[in-house]
């Protein structure tokens, strides 16, 4: 089957985007590309890069059908509408949650970007360390310039655990964990169901949260990040993927010599 048509640059999944921080785009890649991915990735059990909420990290740098998501076709089209021609894949992670591993997360916001190598720069922290990458917090203007495309490898209904989200709520920048509880008391939080083969766009701003599934089987989601801006000081993200300039590859050997 072919891929989706993205349709006019003020199509109404623009217009949620930036009114509501989230759009869903359903059947918006083939059933060939869904197939493809889910033979190359590794699954959650057997990945040496799986967290204990049942993610797997480094995806852009590991498996080259996830590179290729991020240079062409309808995941890339997607970026390009919200940031520009320009805009580069930053990082590359999937969600799987199963009976072994079935999972939640607490509200949240998406507050940190993967970067090369640790540099004291004013305004960027605190600093973690996560499956071999440096992970540092930025300002918001980072986040507010990036996008998350997510690509629903199974179905995802109400019994799946979606990602629930907060409608509006990136447009309030970081929130601590009070303001995000006078938030939630503000408006009803909304489930982000999608099909397989569905994209959820959302900025990394936006509250989210996850419950366990009621019905646990797979619930697999490929979580792509965009970004458009160059770091300062000397700093520079972890990986990049399409856009201008050459492919920064690194992750890709440091993957490979620490699986030898
Ligand atoms: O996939 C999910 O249920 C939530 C993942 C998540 O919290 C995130 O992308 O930050």
């Amino acid at each position: 089957m072919s891929e989706f048509v993205l349709g006019p640059l003020s199509s109404p999944w623009r217009t949620r985007l930036e009114h509501e921080g989230f759009a869903l785009i359903p059947e918006a890649v083939s059933a060939e590309t869904v197939e493809s991915l889910l033979r190359a990735l590794p699954s959650v059990e057997s990945s040496s890069n799986a967290s204990r909420r049942g993610g797997v990290r480094n995806l852009l740098e590991d498996v080259p059908e996830v590179q290729a998501l991020a240079l062409q076709g309808p995941v890339r089209d997607v970026a390009e509408r919200v940031l520009g021609r320009d805009c580069f894949a930053v990082r590359g992670l999937m969600f799987d949650k199963t009976p072994e591993s079935n999972w939640k997360v607490i509200w949240h916001q998406d507050l940190t970007i993967a970067v090369r190598e640790r540099r004291e720069v004013p305004g960027f922290g605190p600093w973690s360390h996560k499956a071999g990458v440096e992970c540092v917090q930025p300002p918001s203007e980072v986040l507010e310039s990036m996008v998350a495309v997510r690509l629903h490898l199974d179905d995802c209904g109400s019994d799946n655990g979606p990602v629930r989200v907060l409608p509006g709520s990136h447009r309030d920048g970081r929130l601590s964990p009070v303001q995000t509880q006078a938030r939630l008391e503000q408006q009803p939080a909304e489930d982000c169901l999608a099909s397989a083969r569905g994209l959820l766009v959302m900025r990394p701003l936006l509250l989210h949260a996850s419950s366990p599934a009621r019905v646990p089987r797979h619930r697999r989601v490929l979580h792509l990040e965009f970004a458009a801006c160059e770091l300062p000081a000397g700093l520079e993200w972890h990986t990049r993927i399409g856009g201008p300039g050459p492919a920064q590859t690194q992750g890709v050997a440091n993957a490979r010599a620490s699986m030898t």
